[in-house]
């Protein structure tokens, strides 16, 4: 019997639709989507799910400013993020609402299960928020902090009011327990060490509720409270997949999640507290929370104000110039995945010129010789030499370093080793000259030879390319006459060009761009 298809589950934040997705937004869903695509293409079970964060006093404010509920406000903003992802071509499977009568009645049933654990009571809270960040801090952290977000800067509010609590406490020791005991459960490993010692200095039970507000939802024991919003937000994994509606089929066939991506400033939220409310419920935690670093461009933090905001009109001038594709290249490309990223046009332009010089290069002239020298038609391997082993052992082995890198998520390799196997082409076809092998026809058999393996090493480079190129790689291969039919990615690596196939018409993938 064959193995049961291995499925693959993997999410970003759901985003606050109180602005338009900018570079960050964009960025994790375009990661999120190029890991996605890499676990489809290898055979799994693949489930994508990105999605908006409605409730919370954010919306309220950002409406009332408007003029308009916060209802319609999230309608019209929560239109431009499905918008722009069908725009960027991102292949989510689900798109999840927070205000969505699926989402909300799912958290009612979740909340009647924590209440009913004798998880949730009823408390009074003073303390000072970050409306930004929608939670309480310590005193301590407050006034170490001049009584200003740590995060944006912005000063903490003083609230009292009458709220229900979470018994966070309570499930601290075992949530610490299993991040000692799953060095995997928290990526990058400083990331890991961060919420330990976090952890180590206390944890306060949480407040889950406000009297104040009537954006949100119900709570079942108190309509008078709606929830309040780490419950709600983190929810969403596991409601969109089902869980606790009447179809779980879903759930039971994803959960547990194999990655949530996300920005390293909700770290705490996602492996603190989603741990202790999944532990309440009796249900396994993610495999892995994967915190990446943030954008700043030219060297400081992104600002409306300071004109260095990276906002969609400019990703999509980048994109119309470029190619959508060459946008994501960059955002991969960057840096290592975890650090910080800093935008800059300088380093953009490099990213561009490495697509164009080292693999559009690559392709073209290859295309360009078997067109020239054999018709267009592969030739089959004539005479060898010691000059070829290493290629071809670099293309042989793309798949095995690749299915390496994603399963650590080092995004950035997921980008440069295609590369590197295109850039070892280049140099391979540098030093066989097949210039000069075509001059002489004794040396017919070696330019066989040579056409050969820098095709199928082209080929490779391409296809291991797809998950982070969708269009271009595509279109690489298309010229090559690759067929994708459905095959996976250990086939389209391993079959090679068989020889006498006819490769098609060789195009620029990316043409060069007139400096203005
Ligand atoms: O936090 N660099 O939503 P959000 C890199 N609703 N990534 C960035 C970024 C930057 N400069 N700015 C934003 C929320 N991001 C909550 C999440 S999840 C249950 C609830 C990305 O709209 C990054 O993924 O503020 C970050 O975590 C996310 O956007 C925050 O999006």
């Amino acid at each position: 019997m064959a193995d049961q298809q291995k499925k693959f589950y993997i999410t970003t934040p759901i985003y606050y639709p109180n602005a338009e997705p900018h570079l960050g937004h964009v960025y994790t869903t375009l990661c999120a989507d190029t890991v996605a695509r890499y676990h489809r293409l290898a055979g799994e079970d693949t489930f994508f799910l990105t999605g908006t964060d409605e409730h919370g006093i954010k919306m309220v404010k950002t409406a009332a400013a408007q003029n308009i509920e916060p209802q319609q406000l999230v309608d019209r903003v929560v239109k431009v993020f499905e918008d722009v992802w069908k725009e960027f071509e991102v292949s989510n499977d689900d798109f999840i609402r927070t205000s969505s009568d699926r989402h909300k009645k799912a958290v009612t049933e979740i909340v009647k299960k924590l209440v009913a654990n004798d998880d949730i009571y009823l408390g009074s809270y003073e303390g000072w928020y970050d409306e930004g960040q929608e939670e309480f801090v310590t005193e301590t952290e407050a006034k170490a902090n001049e009584f200003k977000s740590s995060v944006t800067g912005k000063p903490l509010t003083r609230y009292q009011e009458p709220t229900y609590f979470f018994r966070l406490k309570k499930y601290v020791p075992r949530v610490q327990q299993y991040i000692e005991q799953n060095p995997q459960f928290i990526q990058p490993d400083a990331r890991r060490n961060e919420v330990l010692s976090k952890l180590k200095q206390g944890v306060e039970d949480l407040s889950v509720s406000r009297a104040t507000l009537k954006w949100g939802i119900p709570l079942p024991q108190d309509p008078g409270h709606v929830l309040y919003v780490w419950i709600d937000a983190l929810s969403n994994y596991i409601t969109a997949l089902g869980y606790a509606s009447g179809d779980d089929s879903r759930f039971k066939k994803y959960w547990p999640a194999d990655v949530h991506l996300i920005g390293k400033e909700i770290l705490w939220f996602h492996t603190v507290y989603w741990p202790a409310i999944l532990f309440s419920l009796g249900l396994p935690l993610p495999k892995q929370v994967f915190a990446h670093g943030w954008w700043t461009s030219g060297g400081r933090k992104m600002g409306k104000s300071l004109g260095n905001f990276i906002d969609l009109d400019r990703l999509r001038a980048v994109a119309v110039q470029h190619s959508q594709d060459a946008l994501r290249f960059y955002l991969l490309r960057a840096a290592p995945f975890g650090s910080d990223l800093d935008w800059t046009d300088a380093d953009f332009a490099k990213s561009y010129n490495e697509l164009a010089n080292v693999v559009g290069n690559c392709l073209n002239r290859t295309i360009k010789m078997i067109g020239r020298y054999r018709d267009g038609l592969i030739p089959a391997i004539g005479e060898t030499a010691d000059l070829d082993a290493h290629l071809v052992s670099q293309t042989e082995s793309l798949g095995r370093s690749l299915a390496s890198a994603y399963e650590k998520l080092e995004l950035q390799q997921c980008a440069i080793l295609p590369i590197e196997l295109a850039r070892a082409t280049n140099g391979y076809i540098d030093a066989t000259a097949p210039f000069s092998l075509a001059k002489d026809p004794g040396k017919s058999k070696r330019l066989d030879t040579v056409l050969n393996r820098a095709a199928q090493a082209i080929k490779n480079t391409l296809v291991a390319l797809l998950p982070v190129l969708p269009d271009k790689a595509a279109a690489g291969l298309e010229q090559l006459g690759v067929k994708i039919d459905g095959r996976t990615i250990d086939d389209l690596l391993r079959d090679e060009l068989p020889a006498g196939h006819k490769i098609g018409e060789g195009q620029p993938l990316f043409p060069k761009i007139d400096p203005k």
